[in-house]
């Protein structure tokens, strides 16, 4: 039997109705960095997703980089997950959050007067929000090895409260220019020590991340997100993109992942690469293989049908429509989105965009 966009399979452990996954998407409406009731009205009526990513969410109250950003490290945080992880079950949808550390791109304003942490001493020179408006990023702290083991402690911990809330699985964010990604790529990271230099140097942070959350959660339910080619959030392109990236692929391959999620090319905007490369490491992804960014529906269809990939990911397109894999199965009109309310607020441009 051929798999189709709307057939049933396995993302590692993670049994999936369809091959459409809710890319996880930062809209900040929770102002105490917990889950609210209308979250969980949002991803409810997102349940028909075969898998649900949630928004980035913060390991540790020093790895936040914007206002109204929820958390997953304390007790009242890991109660309002469990009663969004029930509805969506309830819905027969599965979700694992996306488990978020944003290193350098964060201010003081942001994390309690904190200093944010970052490989290296170094700017992100780009913006974030701090609940009054934007604002540059600050200079970071080069973290110590003290703050390495903190914070790998601090991954153990938000997986084990993820645990906890009911999820299904864990996505580690490795993408667009946040921690992790600042540790692999030589324009961030101009560390000296066992972290930093050498290509395998600087995928050991990754690695020990992964160990980590696979330590809580066991083989087949933890993915990872990468943007090999993208420069979000300023950070630059690596000086050999397909060694490093090649390098990151073989040591996720050696690990038992439920899923390598890529954002292909620019995040959230052109879908540019040099010819090839994105083939080429999308051939050596021995986990099932999640495509994310700027697909049609027509190019979706294809992606699995072909066995290009496991399952493909749409983030705007879920924004506006709760029922996105019905509408994408009968080829049904699209909602617009209404982009002045991404970020914050209420229930307008949230939870009101119309079902079929
Ligand atoms: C948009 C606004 C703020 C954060 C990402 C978590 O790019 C984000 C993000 C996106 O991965």
């Amino acid at each position: 039997m051929t798999d189709t966009l709307f057939s049933p399979g396995r993302l590692g452990a993670i049994e999936i109705s369809n091959r459409l996954v809710m890319a996880p998407l930062t809209r900040n409406r929770a102002p105490a960095r917990v889950p609210t009731d209308l979250m969980v009205e949002y991803y409810r009526q997102r349940a028909s997703a075969g898998l649900i990513v949630t928004e980035g969410t913060q390991i540790s109250p020093v790895a936040q980089g914007y206002a109204w950003t929820p958390g997953i490290y304390s007790d009242e945080q890991i109660a309002g997950w469990r009663r969004i992880t029930e509805a969506v079950h309830a819905e027969g949808g599965k979700i694992v959050p996306q488990l978020w550390h944003v290193g350098r791109v964060s201010h003081p304003t942001i994390i309690d007067g904190a200093t944010p942490l970052a490989p290296s001493a170094l700017s992100a020179a780009a913006k974030t929000f701090d609940g009054t408006g934007f604002v540059e990023t600050a200079l970071p702290r080069a973290m110590t090895e003290e703050d390495i083991a903190q914070t790998l402690a601090d991954y153990a911990h938000a997986a084990a409260c993820a645990k906890e809330a009911g999820f299904d699985g864990v996505e580690i964010h490795g993408a667009n220019g946040y921690l992790i990604d600042q540790f692999l790529r030589d324009t961030s990271n101009q560390r000296t020590d066992g972290y930093g230099g050498s290509i395998a140097n600087r995928v050991r942070f990754l690695t020990e991340v992964v160990d980590a959350v696979t330590g809580v959660w066991g083989p087949g339910r933890v993915g990872i997100r990468i943007s090999p080619f993208s420069n979000a959030n300023n950070v630059g392109l690596d000086s050999d993109t397909p060694a490093l990236f090649s390098a990151v692929i073989a040591a996720l391959n050696a690990r038992d992942l439920a899923f390598v999620h890529m954002v292909e090319g620019q995040t959230g905007g052109p879908r540019d690469w040099p010819a090839g490369a994105l083939e080429a490491l999308r051939e050596q992804i021995a986990a099932p293989y999640v495509a994310n960014n700027g697909y049609s529906r027509e190019m979706a269809l294809e992606t699995v049908a072909t066995g290009k990939a496991t399952a493909v990911a749409f983030g705007r397109a879920f924004i506006a429509n709760p029922d996105l894999p019905v509408r994408l199965e009968r080829d049904a009109p699209l909602n617009p989105l209404r982009a002045k309310l991404l970020y914050g607020g209420g229930a307008e441009g949230y939870t009101d965009y119309p079902f079929l």
